[in-house]
């Protein structure tokens, strides 16, 4: 059942020490809700990253891209895992003729350069054939509020609730609730507590 309690009390109970990944992969609405689903992924942010244009909006995104940032929790999530995530939610081979929805992996620290590089040597792609940008870290400016968590916002059983709670539009954006109630708006298995449907892992549907 989601109830202001059990929201608060997961948001309370979210480890405070995280890592950041930042992915470019099309519209960030989607990754941004499919990233919430994963387990060990903390606290998800859209925004604009990988241009020159200072104060970036989504009006006047100038050469920017749509990014989602992940937090997480690298005692559960790997980099590595992060990588086979963003490789399945693009295609490396091609890139998109939009600036504004390129494919882009940045790597912030010798560690994320270090498990990209083993990610593509074991991948069966030849680092020719890699359209996806690969970047150093960037400037991460983020987007407006009413992009943050942008499947949940149309659900009004779970706002009602962050409205009870008093959340304002930054806490929303990084609450680690909202980004698994995110996740479950877009329709994404995912566990929670406070999630009517909470499945059982054991009873997994496939496919
Ligand atoms: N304009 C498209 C993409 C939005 S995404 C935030 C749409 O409405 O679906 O770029």
């Amino acid at each position: 059942m989601l109830t202001p309690e059990l929201l608060s009390e997961y948001d309370a109970n979210a480890p405070t020490e995280t890592s950041t990944a930042t992915f470019g992969l099309g519209c960030f609405w989607g990754p941004d809700a499919a990233a919430g689903a994963m387990d060990g992924v903390v606290r998800t942010r859209v925004g604009y990253a990988g241009g020159t244009k200072p104060d970036p909006s989504y009006e006047v995104i100038g050469d920017h891209t749509e990014v989602v940032q992940v937090e997480y929790d690298s005692t559960t999530l790997s980099f590595s895992d992060l990588l086979d995530w963003a490789f399945s939610e693009h295609s490396p081979r091609r890139q998109s003729s939009k600036r504004q929805y390129q494919n882009i992996v940045f790597t912030e620290t010798a560690a994320q350069r270090e498990q990209l590089r083993a990610f593509l040597d074991d991948s069966d792609l030849r680092r020719q054939q890699v359209e996806t940008r690969l970047e150093p870290p960037d400037e991460f400016y983020l987007a407006e509020s009413y992009h943050q968590k942008f499947q949940l916002r149309s659900q009004r059983w779970i706002t009602d609730v962050f409205d009870e709670l008093q959340y304002d539009a930054e806490a929303i954006r990084e609450s680690p609730a909202a980004a698994r109630l995110n996740a479950h708006a877009a329709g994404q298995d995912v566990a929670a507590p406070f999630l009517p449907e909470s499945y059982d892992p054991t009873s997994r549907r496939d496919g």
